[in-house]
């Protein structure tokens, strides 16, 4: 059985992360921490830590008191935010995660992941199928960050025997909590705004195509790479995807749905960010190593968003 500590964890993946973590480890055996006053869906079922993994005093004393064997370090500035304000981007994003890294090598804890992005490919990474291992040259603060990370925990890996695991997540589609800050955010507001309003103006033009996943297919790749037999990973950071598409394919998807929804575009500068990025992954890499497979593809995505959608804003008080 394995004690998890979970850093972010009231962000869009660390919302649903934790319920999952806690179904099939057990409640008491994953720590949820963040910065803030926990929501009421992490407290439910387990604890809840206020920490700020800039801390390292307080994350050591953490991870000792709950003798936790794996540190899942989801504290992230995402693309947008980070363009918005880069020195906040480099000091959060790649100061906690060398805290973490030296955490876990300091007290010889069994596991970390860390996740990356597709945000850490640039324009002069090939931007069809996108291989695992290919030149990665970011131009975003975001993913200068994702690159400096995964090289520090191949780097601990190599050096200090520390099991660094990590998944460049496309952008992460889902109902529960609300994503901030990111180029990919556009397709979970798409669905919020379709439900309540039947118009969304996108701030990405019609034609922008992009890598994506839907939250049950995220948490599906982030258990199983924890759980993948360490002997047979060859790499420790992987391609995950599950679908590729762009913001008028999504409009129409949804139309087959609510068929009076309207969509325009107003490109911003999310644009320039997405502009950057691959438009497909080729996650073969993951696929071999530890038999990563996605469930969800745009059509399916699109209804179980919508129903659950649906059911979460017509509840009581939303
Ligand atoms: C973002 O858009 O910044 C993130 C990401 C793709 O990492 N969702």
């Amino acid at each position: 059985m394995k004690r998890i500590l979970v850093t972010g964890s009231y962000g869009q993946i660390g919302t649903e992360l934790i319920g999952a973590l806690r179904k099939k480890y057990g409640g008491e055996n994953v720590i949820a921490t963040g910065r803030k006053k926990a929501p009421d869906i992490l407290t439910a079922d387990g604890p809840y830590y206020r920490l700020d993994a800039l801390d390292m005093n307080d994350l050591q004393n953490q991870l000792v008191d709950y003798d936790i064997d794996v540190v899942i370090h989801n504290v992230s500035i995402l693309s947008g935010a980070g363009e918005q304000n880069p020195q906040l981007a480099w000091e959060t994003n790649v100061q906690s995660a060398y805290n973490v890294l030296e955490a876990v090598r300091i007290l010889g804890l069994n596991q970390v992941m860390i996740p990356s992005s597709i945000a850490a490919f640039g324009p002069s990474t090939p931007r069809e199928n996108t291989p695992n291992d290919v030149i990665m040259r970011p131009t975003t603060m975001y993913g200068i960050t994702k690159v400096a990370i995964e090289l520090l925990g191949e780097y601990y890996t190599r050096k200090f025997n520390v099991d660094f695991r990590s998944l460049r997540y496309p952008g992460i589609i889902s109902s529960e909590a609300l994503p901030g800050g990111g180029t990919t955010d556009y397709a979970v507001a798409i669905f919020y705004e379709a439900i309540k309003n039947k118009r969304y103006t996108s701030f990405l033009s019609k034609d922008t195509r992009l890598p994506m996943m839907y939250m049950p297919d995220c948490i599906k790749s982030t258990i199983d790479l924890i759980e993948a037999d360490a002997k047979k990973l060859v790499h420790r950071t992987f391609n995950v995807t599950a679908v590729s598409f762009t913001p008028e394919e999504l409009a129409n998807e949804i139309k087959k749905i609510i068929p009076d929804f309207q969509i325009d575009y107003k490109p911003d500068f999310h644009q320039a960010i997405a502009d950057s990025w691959p438009k497909s992954i080729d996650d073969s890499v993951a696929r071999k190593e530890w038999g990563w497979k996605p469930d969800y593809d745009l059509p399916s995505m699109t209804k179980d968003m919508i129903k659950k959608l649906k059911a979460k804003l017509s509840a009581p008080g939303k």
